[in-house]
């Protein structure tokens, strides 16, 4: 993985007339970044909120985060970007938010919110090469920008926001399960999170479920075979990341209500 930094990020927004910031639908709070926001409101940029994975959520519960999201003043839609749903109204977001022509946009977000896929969906049938801006300055030097639809060209390298938070922030923000000094005490976590808004999430994904987290990453363990090579005891830190990267992957069924925002 790349090592963002925020000198990095303010150098690809400096650049563009447009950041699309991703955020998960499921977390949506979580995975907005006020730094970034408040970044691009002061670069004099437009910014759109785009809350991906939709797909994950249901469509009222997307329906409402926009709403509220626009409450602050804020455009924003919802897509799901890896079923290229949605993506025809994010187009149309990005023509409505300036009228500069071309329009270059630059995609960031948090790790795993789905960049990569929504600027391949904004490519749509452009295909994989890059196509720069004739007259522009960046056209006798490499090209660094791909063409979308219309006139809109994007960023080849979306901007990664740096994780940051405590432990299970950090996880819901994309940080690498492999780089966690305790993935079982943050699995845990994770799990009652999930659990106290939908109770039989673990069950739905996994097809059993035990009271203590504790126990059930042990059960994984050892049902998927996983063991120490020293003692034989299921190895959890194995079944807890495990369980990390399947939340990522939208394999348990878990969102945050819009109910949630307003206390
Ligand atoms: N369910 C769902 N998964 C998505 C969607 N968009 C991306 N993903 C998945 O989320 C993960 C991260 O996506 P990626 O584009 O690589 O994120 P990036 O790290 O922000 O560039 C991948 O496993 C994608 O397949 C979506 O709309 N719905
Ligand atoms: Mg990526």
């Amino acid at each position: 993985m790349i090592t963002a930094s925020w000198g990095m990020l303010a150098n690809l927004i400096r650049r563009v007339d447009v950041v699309v910031e991703t955020v998960d639908a499921r977390v949506p709070t979580t995975t907005r970044s006020r730094r970034l926001e408040r970044l691009v409101e002061m670069m004099g940029k437009k910014l759109i909120i785009a809350l991906n994975k939709a797909d994950l959520v249901p469509r009222d519960v997307a329906d409402e985060w926009v709403k509220i999201i626009r409450g602050e003043g804020y455009e924003a839609v919802y897509l799901a970007a890896k079923e290229h749903k949605g993506t025809r109204v994010l187009r149309r977001a990005i023509n409505r938010s300036t009228d500069v022509r071309p329009i270059l946009v630059g995609v960031v977000g948090y790790p795993k919110t789905g960049k990569s896929t929504i600027v391949n969906a904004l490519r749509g049938r452009a295909g994989a090469s890059t196509s720069p801006i004739p007259g522009s300055p960046g056209y006798t030097r490499r090209p660094n920008l791909y063409k979308g639809s219309g006139q809109i060209y994007l960023l080849d390298t979306p901007g990664v926001i740096p994780p940051d938070g405590n432990p299970l922030e950090k996880t819901l923000r994309g940080a690498p399960p492999e780089k966690l000094r305790d993935p079982v005490k943050v699995a845990v976590e994770l799990i009652k999170m999930i659990k106290r808004y939908r109770p039989s999430a673990i069950q739905e994904a996994y097809g059993f479920d035990r009271e203590d987290p504790y126990d059930f990453l042990s059960e994984l363990a050892t049902k998927r075979g996983w063991f120490y090579k020293s003692d034989h005891e299921p190895l959890i830190e194995q079944a807890a990341r495990t369980v990390i990267y399947d939340y990522h992957k939208g394999k348990i069924p878990f969102y945050i209500p819009p109910s949630e925002y307003r206390r």
